[in-house]
């Protein structure tokens, strides 16, 4: 992608400034309000930068809390999440985020210190090759070279990132380029002649589907994450509805379909429901909307949807048949391709049996877990959270069982609630992602579920909830080991836990008030709607150390290197 600068015609008026001065004018010129990050020798120019302007700056503990954070505001905002970091340990702390932010497909733009360019290759101190590193899991990357490419450079990497499928880009800034002077000049739009993603849909493969449909006895929709950042949940549900299709979601597509619509399958894939699961097995027309068919969704490939005439609605091309062999391929954002789908097809095949078939399914196999009474389950625990905060919340997660019981008991219905690291599978994403989410939309209560591992990765952004008293509630599911590999160990290791059990935690209590935060430890399904209860009402941060059963396993479940319909644990 070469840029293709546009002189702009106000350029006579400009006056000369420094290169860190010239960043806060992009930044404000693309209306950037709030930015994450973390000072140090090569940014020290932008930060002076920074302080003479009116731009809000989270100082988070690490950079990784700030690239999470950054994430989160992105996933709940739509907007570029954008996050500033200095060169060497700065940028490489980044790299776990940048790599989520890639396979998830979250717009950020990151800003890296970089050093002075007349030493860039001398093992000078805190140098790495960020933009080598970065290459593989960045949308796009850049070195400034000369001050005067900057703000271009900035308005190109907002647009990147947040056209076609999103993404994160990078810019790398050498210490020199942001003291150096020179004239500030944006192009008036960006041209990059090689860059031009597809929005609209080809309208013959959008008829083919319009047929494919007309016909179908057994259609099912999928719809992932590409539904939610085009913002096409309403003309899925009319989809669906119109023509009585079944729809189940991938894990982070939750929150684009209505869970209590009688319609919804639920989430598909390794931890996904029976009805899901056998409907994607069963169906003659799969209809994929910006979804990726990863693994964890599909099991193995040799038993995935073999009956099913495939369509797959995708922004990026490169998607498309990537996984899963496709009849009907069509490129284009969600929202206009099933606007342009809805126009098309006017009539619709006999589903009724199939719809029947499904519901059937969903009531005979619905997602269990046993119930005791006395201890606190952590299904039970996350219904709660549900009730308690009237299915409302922004629930961000870490990565783990607490994630999949999440995914399947929280019940979201609306879109961008759900933020938990998907394809990447990071721990230590959840607690700094809901920083970022509440700041990105402080209306709405704001609930960190973490696993009491994954919450020890980035803990200390604790510091960031008590100085700006952000009311989260972190959830802490402690079942006192790393549950998801107990668990695997437990079924395919044949309960060899090597390295998976951790008795002794920290008094999470305690540690919260260290960093002066309310906490309370909750044991029993009463003290956790009393004490989450409270906790919201409280409108500040608050920390509940729920300890609940620590034996407990994620069902159903298609084990690994088997297809979607042979799970394992669909009954009690
Ligand atoms: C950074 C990172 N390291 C390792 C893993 C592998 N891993 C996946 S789940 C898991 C256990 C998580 O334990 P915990 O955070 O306590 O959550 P739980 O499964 O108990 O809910 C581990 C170690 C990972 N996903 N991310």
């Amino acid at each position: 992608m070469k840029a293709s600068w546009v002189a702009d015609e106000e350029k006579s008026k400009v006056q000369m400034m420094s290169g860190a001065d010239m960043l806060m004018e992009a930044l404000e010129k693309e209306g950037v309000d709030v930015l994450f990050g973390y000072p140090g020798g090569a940014v020290l120019p932008i930060y002076d930068a920074l302080y003479k302007k009116n731009i809000r700056h989270i100082l988070t503990r690490h950079e990784q809390g700030a690239i999470h954070a950054a994430q989160g505001f992105a996933r709940v905002t739509g907007k570029a999440g954008v996050v500033i970091a200095t060169s060497g340990p700065g940028a490489t702390n980044l790299v776990t985020g940048i790599a989520d932010a890639m396979i998830d497909s979250l717009p950020l733009v990151i800003f890296t210190g970089q050093v002075a360019t007349s030493v860039i290759g001398t093992d000078a101190f805190q140098e790495a090759d960020i933009v080598g590193v970065t290459m593989p899991i960045t949308k796009h990357n850049y070195q400034v070279r000369r001050v005067e490419d900057l703000p271009g450079i900035v308005q190109e990497a907002f647009h990147i990132a947040q056209t076609g499928r999103p993404g994160p880009v990078l810019v790398d800034i050498p210490k020199d380029i942001s003291t150096a002077l020179g004239a500030f000049s944006t192009p008036k739009e960006v041209t990059l002649p090689g860059y031009q993603p597809t929005v609209m849909p080809n309208l013959l493969q959008v008829k083919r589907l319009a047929d494919a449909i007309a016909t179908a006895k057994k259609p099912v929709i999928l719809a992932g994450a590409g539904v939610l950042f085009a913002g096409a949940e309403n003309e899925i549900l009319t989809l669906a509805e119109q023509h009585r299709i079944p729809v189940a979601n991938t894990l982070l597509g939750l929150g684009s379909f209505p869970s209590d619509h009688p319609l919804f399958l639920g989430m598909a894939g390794m931890h996904g429901t029976y009805a899901a699961n056998i409907a994607l097995h069963e169906c003659d027309l799969l209809i994929g909307i910006g979804a990726r068919f990863d693994d964890r969704l599909t099991g193995d490939l040799n038993h995935f949807a073999k009956k099913a005439a495939v369509a797959h609605i995708d922004i990026d091309p490169a998607e498309i048949g990537k996984n899963v062999e496709t009849l009907i391929p069509i490129v284009g954002c969600a929202k206009h391709t099933v606007s342009a789908l809805l126009r098309e097809s006017t009539s619709s095949g006999d589903t009724t049996e199939w719809v029947y078939h499904l519901s059937e399914l969903k009531s005979s196999y619905p997602l269990w877990y046993k119930k005791d009474g006395e201890t606190l389950k952590p299904q039970r625990l996350l219904e709660i959270i549900h009730e308690e905060t009237k299915g409302e919340a922004v629930i961000t997660t870490d990565v783990g069982q607490h994630q999949m019981w999440t995914a399947q008991y929280y019940g979201f219905s609306k879109p961008n609630r759900w933020v938990t690291s998907g394809g990447l599978g990071t721990m230590g994403f959840g607690f700094p992602a809901a920083i970022g989410a509440k700041i990105g939309n402080p209306e709405l209560p704001v609930v960190a579920v973490t696993g009491d591992g994954g919450f020890q990765m980035t803990l200390q952004e604790l510091s960031v909830l008590q100085e700006l008293k952000l009311p989260v509630i972190i959830v802490i599911v402690n079942n006192q080991s790393l549950g998801m590999v107990r668990q695997w160990q437990e079924i395919f290791y044949e309960e060899r836990y090597s390295q998976s059990l951790i008795p002794v935690q920290p008094d999470f209590v305690k540690l919260a008030a260290a960093y002066g935060i309310d906490a309370a430890v909750v044991t029993t399904e009463e003290d956790a709607k009393v004490k989450l209860a409270n906790a919201l009402e409280s409108n500040s941060p608050f920390l509940l150390d729920c300890r609940v059963t620590s034996d407990e396993n994620v069902y159903p479940m298609i084990a690994p290197g088997k297809g979607i319909h042979q799970m394992i644990g669909v009954k009690p």
